[in-house]
């Protein structure tokens, strides 16, 4: 029996699974604090997509047949690498170093995640690397660097949710996306916490709320203005708290002073009634926590919304202290260790710049290496493909993600990736990106290797193997370490296992803002995870922070006065709907997991739009009516429910999909000035009716059009 964490979300629920002769078991750790003994239904089925009968075990090269078209060819371990090695020589003898880049993934341990930083900037020594957390967690990154002087996600551990007397949750569908979060927020309630939530629809998550504030997406800055001008103009900040801990008073007051409720109510159709209500309920309650998502984040003014929905927390003292706190709810498995240890294109290990001198001296020491010959910054991610695109990058090393159905206008990216000279894919399934692969190297999953991931509260833990990898594969770390080795950089990858790994993280990451250094394998086996910062070994770990001061050089927060900014795309005339994408409780991400585990895949076979009953009477949809959404980027066609829950203006679909069901083509790829955040949550679309006949003439014409 191993004890194991589920591979999807930032929960990381404990996991106890049992492999035997081909078969399985997998129940929840009961003796697991953060999950409280529960799984949600992917922790349940988890197992399954690593025995799948499609999971890739051979490397494959792709051969071109003479009629243009291209097979696999499977080939063995050593020869794969060593040709892959040589290619990857060749690529940078003729080109430049920097004509190869690596994209990495936020559900890797952390050993991994700081293996391919390494990987990029010391065996292919190229500043191009980033990774799928840039279109995720970097809007909030950014946003808490700004503010608090330090990024980690939720400033307190979970079990504060219960002490908290209000809760303000925007745009984080926790019931579906954290679903084993729930039992903390009820017991909130229970309590007598007052729920605020803020959506453009009705989710599971807002069925909890005392008040449920339905905005048009990318209006919540012009909302959350509206709750400070109540706070200050009513005197409800906390002024010492203000006066001692924090900066910038003067210029937020500024900002929201003709935010009044009433203008609100005018710009967002909140009443203004509500407005007053949500800012004196938070800012009287004796204690309160904001959290938010990627609803507010994954947009070009997404820093500046997540900076004002901190200075709630900040202008009411609320951080810091029991039942207080922010949290930007991390996503993926490691959504949080993914980001601190340098697979980010402007960061080294231990969440350092690498623009800093002393950062780059500090790092190339525990490298072994020059500090002059570590390349300078990259760039993010949508901007990599931009890059392969202009032909200004020949070769790409993917691992851990699925690019072409999860980035922004993947038309592009799917279309950049075909000229890639070299694209070498490691993962577990022949996916979407991995169809557009030279080589395609078996991945090794979840339960086939061991390491530390770090959940949504900061918290590392070491995560077991389950069994040994299938076939006797080598796991992800090995393949690494063989092609660096191959491209005659071995002496700087001498790892025989993944402890050996993290002993270097913990070196690089120390005297940084994620500090690993007092973190052990030992100390993560006896205890149930260390909260980093975590200094000495002697040191028991951060679970609370900023009690006595904020991580910037004066102690103090920074609370920042925002001007809410338009939308890159807003609605027209022409596209006038705003369609903003998202998750659904059963699958994952780009679905390359949870659409090949069956009970999952069968309760959410495809994408269904979520649309107004005013759209459907508008459109007079029949029932069995499809919707064709274009946008300046690209058309689908989709099925539809409706709902009275969601804004009128506002259609919803989730991304989990790939091909002509990817909502991705749709999207503007647009990007936030400071954290290359896309704007997935918002672009302007057209909705029109396809009855049978339209649709099959439809679908010709799109055929026709793609050819
Ligand atoms: N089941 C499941 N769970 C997951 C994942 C998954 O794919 N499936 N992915 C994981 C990952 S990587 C992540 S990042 C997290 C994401 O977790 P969340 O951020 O909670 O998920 P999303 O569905 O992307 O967005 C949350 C909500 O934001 C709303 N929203 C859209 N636009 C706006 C806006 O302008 N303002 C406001 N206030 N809200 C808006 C959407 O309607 C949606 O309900 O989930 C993690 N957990
Ligand atoms: N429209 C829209 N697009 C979005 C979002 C949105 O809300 N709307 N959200 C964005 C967000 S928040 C995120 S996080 C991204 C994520 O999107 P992706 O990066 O595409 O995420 P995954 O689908 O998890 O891809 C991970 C890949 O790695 C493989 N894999 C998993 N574990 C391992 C392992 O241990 N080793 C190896 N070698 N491979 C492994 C899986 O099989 C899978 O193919 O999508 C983003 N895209
Ligand atoms: S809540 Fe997240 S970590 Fe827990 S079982 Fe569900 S998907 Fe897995
Ligand atoms: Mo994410």
């Amino acid at each position: 029996m191993a004890l194991s964490h589920c591979c999807f979300c930032s929960m990381q629920c404990g996991l106890e699974i049992e492999v035997g002769d081909g078969e399985w078991t997998a129940k929840p750790r009961k003796d697991f604090p953060v999950s409280t003994g529960r799984l949600c239904q992917k922790g349940f089925h988890a197992p399954l997509h690593v025995f799948h009968e499609s999971r890739v075990l051979t490397p494959r090269r792709r051969l071109l047949a003479g009629d243009g078209r291209s097979k696999w060819e499977e080939a063995g371990w050593d020869a794969s690498l060593e040709q892959i090695a040589g290619e990857i020589g060749e690529l940078q003898a003729k080109y430049g170093m920097d004509s190869m880049a690596v994209f990495g993934g936020g559900s890797l341990t952390n050993e991994l995640c700081y293996l391919l930083g390494k990987f990029a900037r010391v065996a292919l020594q190229t500043p191009y690397i980033d990774y799928n957390g840039r279109y995720c967690m970097s809007s909030a990154a950014a946003a808490g660097n700004k503010a608090f002087g330090i990024d980690r996600g939720m400033t307190m551990p979970l079990e504060e949710i219960e002490r908290a007397d209000c809760l303000i949750l925007a745009g984080t569908n926790i019931a579906e996306c954290q679903p084993t979060m729930m039992p903390y927020l009820l017991a909130a309630k229970k309590r007598g916490a007052f729920i605020v939530t803020v959506d453009p629809r009705n989710t599971p998550t807002s069925k909890l709320a005392d008040v449920h504030i339905r905005l048009q997406p990318g209006f919540d800055s012009v909302f959350v203005n509206g709750l400070l001008h109540v706070m200050i103009e009513e005197n409800l900040v906390n002024l010492p708290f203000i006066q001692t801990r924090v900066e910038g008073f003067d210029e937020l007051k500024e900002a929201v002073q003709d935010y009044t409720p009433d203008r609100v109510e005018a710009w967002t159709g909140v009443m203004a009634a509500v407005v007053r209500t949500v800012a004196r309920k938070f800012a009287a309650a004796a204690t309160g926590i904001v959290m938010t998502a990627r609803g507010i984040e994954q947009q070009t003014n997404g820093v500046d919304n997540t900076l004002n929905y901190i200075n709630l927390s900040l202008v009411t003292g609320k951080i810091g202290r029991s039942g207080c706190g922010y949290g930007a709810i991390t996503g993926q498995a490691n959504g949080q260790g993914g980001r601190e240890h340098g697979q980010k294109a402007d960061q080294l290990p231990g969440y350092r710049s690498i623009q800093d001198p002393a950062a780059r001296e500090h790092v190339s020491a525990v490298w072994g290496i020059q500090a002059d010959s570590l390349p300078g910054p990259g760039v993010s991610a949508y901007e990599l493909f931009e890059k392969i695109d202009r032909g200004e990058i020949k070769g790409l090393l993917v691992l851990g993600s699925n690019p072409v159905v999860s980035s922004p206008n993947s038309t592009l990216v799917k279309r950049a990736l075909r000229k890639l000279k070299l694209l070498v894919v490691i993962d577990l399934f022949e996916t979407e990106t991995a169809r557009l692969a030279h080589w395609l190297v078996p991945g090794s999953s979840f339960m086939e290797a061991e390491g530390t991931l770090t959940n949504l509260e900061g918290r590392v833990f070491y995560r077991e193997r389950a069994m040994e990898p299938l076939r006797g594969n080598p796991e992800d770390f090995q393949i690494l370490c063989k092609l660096a080795e191959l491209l005659g950089k071995g002496a700087y990858f001498p790892y025989s296992k993944a402890e050996d790994i993290f002993t270097e993280l913990r070196r690089a990451s120390a005297g940084g803002k994620a500090d690993y250094q007092g973190i052990t394998y030992a100390k993560l086996k006896e205890n149930h995870g260390v909260f980093w910062p975590c200094p000495e070994e002697s040191h028991s770990g951060t679970p609370m922070m900023f009690t006595d001061t904020f991580a910037h050089p004066d102690g103090k927060a920074r609370l920042h006065g925002i001007v809410p900014q338009l939308p890159a795309e807003p609605a027209d005339r022409r596209y006038p709907y705003v369609l903003t994408t998202g998750r659904l409780a059963n699958h994952y991400l780009s679905g390359a997991q949870t659409r090949r585990t069956d009970p999952l895949n069968k309760k959410a076979p495809q994408p269904v739009a979520e649309i107004h009953p005013s759209v459907a009477e508008r459109l007079k949809l029949k029932l069995n009516s499809r919707l064709r959404l274009t946008s300046r980027r690209g058309t689908m066609t989709v099925a539809f429910k409706v709902s009275e829950g969601i804004h009128p203006s506002t259609v919803f679909l989730p991304f989990h999909w790939g091909d002509e069901q990817s909502v991705n083509l749709l999207t503007v790829p647009a990007l936030d000035p400071i954290s290359r955040m896309p704007e997935f949550k918002i672009c302007a679309v057209q909705i029109e009716r396809l009855d049978d006949e339209a649709e099959d003439d439809a679908l010709m014409e799109i055929a026709a059009e793609r050819q």
